[in-house]
């Protein structure tokens, strides 16, 4: 492998997986002296392209959707083998391949989703009604991780504020809370902080209710057509294509609606990198490295290096900068 052909900017992903390691190998009491930047960013990419060799991972059912034209965006879709083969669920591990060859073994059948809280009208969704209570649409949507990589992809799902709406919330419900699945026995990150990248579980988001109530923001049931695969946040997760990827957690089984700002995992294990708000925005740069551009994942292996300017709301700020009118994106970031 030529090495030379990648600059710093090129492994700022796998950089980052380094930096989370030697923290917590130093919070552990662990030297880091045996650990070099290069060769753990190569033994990233190396894996990445062993996980490119994988049988592609399990897929879910077809399921029954609309097309509506406008969420048919004229992008370039990522393929399907790298949605689902490049991941982020640090609950699996965090090499971007240990998502799809971990989480296989994660129970989705039976389910329960819960809606509570500052509601009338709490619910409970089972496995089967996440895909039958709401028409479901495909939508093409931007992507964008905060470690400056990003992809196109083909979501199945719902508006979120259909679910919200049928459990009426109160005029106290000024945020939304969600948790994924907190279940160790299925889930090894949640058991070894090595595995886990030292973050508290459940992994828990959230919200202002105006974010969740905004017609983009989706419960993600489905991509490419089919149900989502475990690695993807089966059976539901949530998608807000204008923030940094991490706003969108998987696997939920709780939303509650609520009066107070919920704690959000990566804001809690490092506020000065994340924050609340989490928009996709390429003149607010992360403490470490630059928001400016992102590195497209493409068709192609380790020599399919691309990168592109990076939008601000990830290219929908037509449709949600009024959200954020009067507030200082610098600050709130
Ligand atoms: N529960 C949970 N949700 C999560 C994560 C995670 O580690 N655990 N990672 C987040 C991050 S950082 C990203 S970029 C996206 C990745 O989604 P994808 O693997 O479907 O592309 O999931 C988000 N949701
Ligand atoms: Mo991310």
């Amino acid at each position: 492998m030529k090495k030379k052909t990648f600059t710093e900017a090129d492994i700022t992903a796998e950089a980052v997986f380094f930096m989370q390691r030697r923290r917590i190998l130093q919070a552990l009491g662990i030297g880091s002296g045996t650990l070099m930047l290069p060769g753990a960013a190569q033994a990233n990419f190396l894996s990445w392209f062993k996980g490119n060799d994988r049988p592609p991972a399990p897929m879910g059912e077809a399921l029954t959707f609309s097309k509506p034209e406008k969420w048919q965006a004229a992008l370039p879709l990522t393929p399907e083998d790298k949605i689902v083969g490049y991941n982020n669920f640090y609950e699996f591990g965090l090499d971007k391949a240990d998502p799809a060859a971990n989480a296989g073994r994660l129970t989705t059948t039976p389910w329960q989703l819960k809606v509570d809280g500052e509601v009338a009208r709490p619910l409970t969704l089972s496995h089967d009604e996440l895909t039958s209570r709401y028409p479901l649409e495909e939508r093409i949507y931007r992507m964008r991780c905060v470690e400056a990589w990003s992809m196109i992809v083909p979501w199945v799902g719902f508006s979120l504020h259909r679910l919200l709406k049928d459990a009426a919330p109160t005029s106290r419900a000024k945020y939304v809370a969600f948790q994924t699945l907190f279940r160790p026995e299925e889930m090894p990150g949640q058991k070894d902080r090595f595995i886990g990248g030292g973050l508290t579980y459940p992994y828990v988001e959230g919200l202002r209710i105006d974010e969740a109530m905004h017609p983009l923001t989706l419960l993600a049931v489905g991509v490419y057509g089919k149900a989502l695969p475990p690695q993807n946040g089966a059976p539901a997760r949530l998608v807000v294509p204008w923030n940094y990827g991490f706003k969108g957690i998987k696997s939920i089984v709780s939303i509650r609606l609520q009066e107070a700002r919920p704690p959000t995992t990566w804001h809690l294990s490092a506020p000065d990198e994340y924050g609340f708000y989490a928009n996709v925005n390429p003149h607010v740069d992360h403490p470490r490295w630059s928001q400016a551009t992102e590195r497209v994942i493409g068709a192609g292996g380790i020599l399919d290096v691309k990168r592109q300017p990076t939008l601000l709301f990830n290219g929908y700020a037509d449709s949600v900068s009024p959200l954020y009118h009067g507030l200082n994106l610098q600050e709130n970031f």
